[in-house]
């Protein structure tokens, strides 16, 4: 009850930030974008893990004002990127409850106040988020797209949704998710998985991206095995927008 009148107040009292974390081709070792993630340094609780709040968020509905928020922040810190000379991609994680009919209006609407070309926002969804009504999302993905905006899969392979959602929803990235990733490149079974995800995705037209790289060892074997792009501790982990800032400027 404390964190939730304390996360009411977050948005207002600004104790809420995006971290970003740099994403790469495996191929050339360019900087291909940053995953928004959030943070909540709470004056009163301290620092709040977004696996402890963002649930909270969900269940009170105080996700609706800060998933716009963090949309907005994200596109806004993406033009000014932009307008600089560095572009980049943005991915933005929404959650299952902000997948409603008003998702394609808010994020058009945060495209067009910020000005970011649309080709630059990524929109991250879960398996579970796109589970709940097939029809629907499928439409709304449809309307998404028509902005011109991508849609990556989260978290992929550890949900319950089964291949045949690839196949009828209009997606256009899917993120192997760590679990699959870590053991690599000596764990047989995750070899064997990452390799089918890879196929899956290749065969689909699906752009791939792996997830918690931390090793030399594991990007090099996702770079031999047709893997696209990566993200993880090996190469940064999430920081704030000035610090991501310098970090592109140094990669230059
Ligand atoms: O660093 P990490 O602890 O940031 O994030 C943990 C999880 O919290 C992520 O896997 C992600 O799914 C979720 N998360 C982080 N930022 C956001 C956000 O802005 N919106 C939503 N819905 N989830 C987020
Ligand atoms: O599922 P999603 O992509 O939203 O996950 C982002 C989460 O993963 C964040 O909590 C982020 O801090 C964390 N993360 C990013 N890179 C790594 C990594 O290399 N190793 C581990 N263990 N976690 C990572
Ligand atoms: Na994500």
């Amino acid at each position: 009850l404390k964190m939730e009148q304390a996360l009411r107040l977050a948005l207002s009292n600004r104790e809420l930030s995006l971290h970003y974390q740099p994403q790469y081709s495996l191929r050339t070792g360019a900087l291909t974008g940053f995953e928004a993630l959030l943070r909540w340094h709470s004056a009163e609780l301290g620092y709040v893990g977004p696996d402890r709040f963002i649930p909270l968020a969900e269940e009170t509905g105080l996700i609706a004002p800060i998933g716009e928020w963090v949309l907005r922040s994200a596109c806004e810190q993406g033009a000014r990127w932009r307008a600089e000379g560095m572009e980049v991609a943005i991915a933005v994680n929404v959650s299952a409850c902000q997948f409603r009919h008003d998702l394609p209006d808010l994020v058009a609407s945060a495209l067009e106040s910020t000005g970011l070309p649309a080709g630059l926002l990524v929109i991250e969804v879960t398996e579970t988020a796109l589970m709940q009504d097939l029809e629907q999302t499928a439409a709304m993905l449809l309307q998404l797209r028509a902005l011109g905006v991508r849609i990556a899969l989260d978290d992929f392979g550890t949900g319950y949704s089964s291949l045949a959602y690839l196949k009828r929803l209009p997606l256009d990235k899917l993120k192997l998710d760590r679990a699959f990733i870590q053991s690599l490149p000596d764990d047989s079974d995750d070899t064997a998985i990452v390799r089918a995800m890879l196929d899956v995705a290749r065969h689909l037209g699906l752009e791939t991206v792996a997830e918690g790289i931390e090793t030399p060892q594991q990007q090099a074997f996702l770079d031999g095995v047709g893997c696209a792009e990566g993200q993880g501790y090996l190469y940064a982990r999430p920081m704030p927008a000035e610090q991501a800032t310098d970090f592109m400027r140094e990669a230059q």
